[in-house]
């Protein structure tokens, strides 16, 4: 079960090893937000042999595709196609569907979350054609990077020494939140209590999420090309103290939490290579790059295992680690040398993202492609249950409240339909529902990416981001705790997409964002659900997710 990966030695080993390398440059400096270097151009396209006709790309083409494939749907088909979120596209089903159908599908998308990239402009018809014949041939193969590459990108700005010892700012720094600013590649920094910009900062490519130290003193942040940028907010002003790229392509980061160990360590989880990185969590210093294993829980020997979630116990000294195609969670172990795996624990294919349950022993992770929930007990390490939600769970962290009638509860959305699952939550005090559905609650729409609540909060809103029809898209909706029924849905925003919340230390506020390139923050009063303020600034470049820095340091949701 240990055995390690086929690691790509070198990052020439292939012509197209040399293409995918490429076709990241080109993403970076399109954003503008990585200092990569574009290096190892190869525009050899791969083998035309076989191919129907009309179907072969020259290579700037071939470039292109391989470009826009990884940028844009990498990460649900996965790298080598062999799908996950998104159903595998393997180039012989592709040529049995034809350009044409694979056109209308990749302009007009399709119900259960594949979004309409044609139509919503984010790919011209050209581009929908040079797509559409880019599925249909062999995938490349991507490059790897080692350790020496890893130590080579590890940029220390500030050492420790010469960072304050105490927070040199008079705000209320555990009441910041991170914005991510997606396509500017950036991380605004805002003041919780007066709403205010405190920080613009400089991050990896599609920035995807931000994970607080567990002082909170420290924002992880992760690009999609796998940089790693370390957030210090106890400098006057937040400024970037260290920075380092352990993957090509990346989802996931996060930091050592239990006692003793806080601020310590931080682990990077790759979507390629098939790897994880472990970085001195002060300095990112790389400290150990390891393997995953290949082995899928049916037994079969996998091509790609990417790294879904990664969640930090705060009662042992591990991480758990999802391993999304081979449907393992990962204990990596961070009181031992060089960070190893130290059990696998069965759950289900394939892994998403997920959360902790109110007591932070239970970590429950969506499993995509059967639509279930695993529930894993970090405590006796062992998966306690698998439940049936819906069409494709997809819960963000999740969200934890008390249930007048079934206690403790957890629930998720769902991107293949508009219903929130709600299921027990609490195995010692309500056995009886415990890893049940208890309540279905009846969304207006699917497409649902997350949902969210605070212990202060009457209320758990959903968005609907990635639903068919553009009004709902724009909608949020918030369901009440008490009466166990949804209260009210509403038209959010003028333009862009709604997605992702995020509540103020106190729980009192929503930051909702409007997805667009001209976005907003709009924040409610939690309790009225009054809107409070909209900040529209040309800076807001596509904000999507948020985190406040208490909430995110102490997994409240
Ligand atoms: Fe995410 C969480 C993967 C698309 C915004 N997303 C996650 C996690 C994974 C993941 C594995 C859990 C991380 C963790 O907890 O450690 N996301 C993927 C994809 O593979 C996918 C489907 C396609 C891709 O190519 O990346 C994808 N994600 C998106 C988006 O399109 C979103 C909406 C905006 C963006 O970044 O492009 C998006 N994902 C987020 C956010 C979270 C997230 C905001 C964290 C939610 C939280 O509250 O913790």
């Amino acid at each position: 079960m240990f055995k390690p990966t086929r690691r790509f030695a070198g990052v020439a080993r292939t012509v197209a090893a040399g293409l995918l390398v490429g076709a990241f440059a080109l993403g970076v400096s399109a954003c503008g937000g990585s200092d990569d270097d574009g290096e190892k151009k190869d525009t050899t396209a791969a083998s035309t042999a076989d191919l129907p006709e009309g179907v072969a790309l020259n290579d700037e083409e071939f470039k292109k595709g391989a470009d826009t494939f990884f940028r844009q749907c990498a990460g649900c088909h996965g790298t080598l196609r062999v799908g996950a979120t998104g159903p595998p596209l393997q180039p012989k089903d592709m040529q049995q569907r034809g350009t044409t159908v694979l056109e209308s599908i990749i302009t007009n998308g399709l119900p259960g979350g594949m979004p309409p990239w044609g139509k919503a402009g984010f790919l011209t018809p050209e581009e929908v054609n040079i797509m559409a014949r880019f599925v249909q041939m062999d995938p490349p193969e991507p490059p790897g990077l080692d350790m020496d590459e890893i130590k080579e990108s590890w940029d220390l700005k500030i050492p420790v020494a010469d960072r304050p010892t105490a927070p040199q700012t008079t705000r209320n720094w555990q009441n910041f939140f991170g914005v991510i600013l997606r396509d500017a590649g950036k991380v605004a920094i805002m003041d919780g209590d007066t709403k205010e910009r405190v920080a613009l900062l400089n991050t990896g490519y599609a920035v995807h999420i931000l994970r607080s130290s567990a002082t909170g003193r420290y924002f992880y942040a992760i690009g999609r090309d796998g940089k790693v940028t370390l957030i210090d907010l106890w400098t006057k002003k937040p400024t970037t103290v260290a920075e380092v790229k352990g993957c090509i392509d990346a989802r996931s980061v996060d930091g050592s939490k239990l006692k003793g160990f806080e601020d310590k360590y931080v682990i990077e989880g790759c979507y390629w290579p098939m790897q994880y990185v472990v970085y001195d969590g002060l300095t990112l210093e790389p400290l150990a790059v390891q393997d995953v294993p290949t082995e899928s829980i049916d037994g079969e020997d996998l091509d790609e295992v990417r790294i879904a979630a990664i969640a930090a116990s705060h009662s042992a000294p591990v991480w758990a680690v999802a391993l999304k195609e081979s449907g393992y969670v990962a204990i990596v172990d961070y009181s031992k040398p060089d960070f190893p795996i130290t059990k696998m624990i069965k759950a289900q294919r394939f892994l998403h993202d997920g959360g902790f349950d109110s007591t932070g022993r239970f970590f429950a992770i969506a499993a995509n492609e059967k639509d279930q929930i695993a529930v894993i007990d970090l405590k006796d390490m062992e998966r306690v249950a698998l439940i049936d939600t819906g069409r494709k769970p997809h819960p963000g962290r999740g969200a934890n409240w008390v249930d007048p009638k079934y206690g403790p509860v957890m629930a998720t959305t769902h991107m293949g339909e508009g219903k929130m699952a709600i299921y027990g939550a609490d195995p010692k005090n309500h056995p009886q529902y415990a890893w049940k559905v208890v309540r279905e609650i009846k969304l207006p729409s699917a497409g649902t990416l997350f949902l969210k609540t605070h212990d202060n909060s009457p209320w758990v809103w959903t968005d609907a981001t990635l639903a068919t029809n553009e009004k709902d898209a724009r909608s949020i909706c918030v369901y009440s705790k008490q009466k166990a029924k949804l209260h009210k849905c509403w038209v959010a925003t003028k333009d862009g997409r709604g997605v992702h919340f995020e509540y103020n230390k106190q729980g009192t506020q929503v930051w909702v964002s409007n997805w667009t390139n001209k976005g907003e923050l709009i924040i409610y009063d939690d309790k009225s659900l009054k809107e409070l303020k909209r900040i529209r600034e040309p800076w807001l470049v596509t904000p999507t997710g948020k985190f406040n820095v208490f909430n995110t340091a102490h997994d409240v949701y």
